[in-house]
């Protein structure tokens, strides 16, 4: 067991260029998210320059920009940031499942990664555990997947 190579995304490096969809719905969750994935991209020394920030109305349109962004080839990860609670919509499901989806595809489709930093919760008190309050912030796990991803897609390209 010891003796396999193991081969994995470092830190270390963090040279790329980062664009952050987020959407305006549930905006002082949103917000507390991309404060999260900001901070996460600057301690690990990434530079104002590159990283762009693109806002939308929801989170059902998030995959339309990241769609966008990924086949402009501009950046060299994605990070979806939104917030979809169940307790605001009967169409939860559809939102939660479709904005997922929809990321899926473009990140397979473009070979780029796209973290999928969307919330979804049953409870405004759930996300906000999650958005910077007792349970982390998904914002910030979300940066340093795409940090993490980059750098192993560099080692097998
Ligand atoms: N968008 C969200 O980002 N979160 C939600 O919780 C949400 N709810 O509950 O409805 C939501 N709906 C809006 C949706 O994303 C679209 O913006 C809208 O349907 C227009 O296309």
């Amino acid at each position: 067991m010891n003796d396999i190579e193991n081969i994995e995304g470092e830190f270390t490096n963090t040279s790329g260029r980062y664009a952050i969809v987020a959407s305006r719905f549930n905006g002082h969750i949103v917000e507390a998210l991309i404060n999260g994935a900001v901070d996460a991209l600057k301690r690990h020394g990434v530079i104002d320059a590159d990283i762009q920030l693109y806002r939308v109305p929801g989170a059902l349109e998030i995959p339309l920009i990241a769609e966008k962004l990924a086949g402009a080839g501009q950046h060299d990860a994605i990070i979806a940031l939104g917030a979809v609670i169940r307790g605001d919509t009967p169409h939860f499901d559809i939102v939660a499942r479709e904005s997922a989806s929809g990321l899926s595809t473009s990140m397979m489709r473009h070979n780029i990664p796209i973290s999928n930093g969307i919330l979804t919760t049953n409870t405004i008190e759930q996300a906000v555990e999650r958005a910077g309050t007792k349970a982390g912030n998904k914002g910030t796990e979300a940066a340093l997947g795409a940090i993490e991803m980059i750098s192993l897609l560099k080692k097998i390209s």
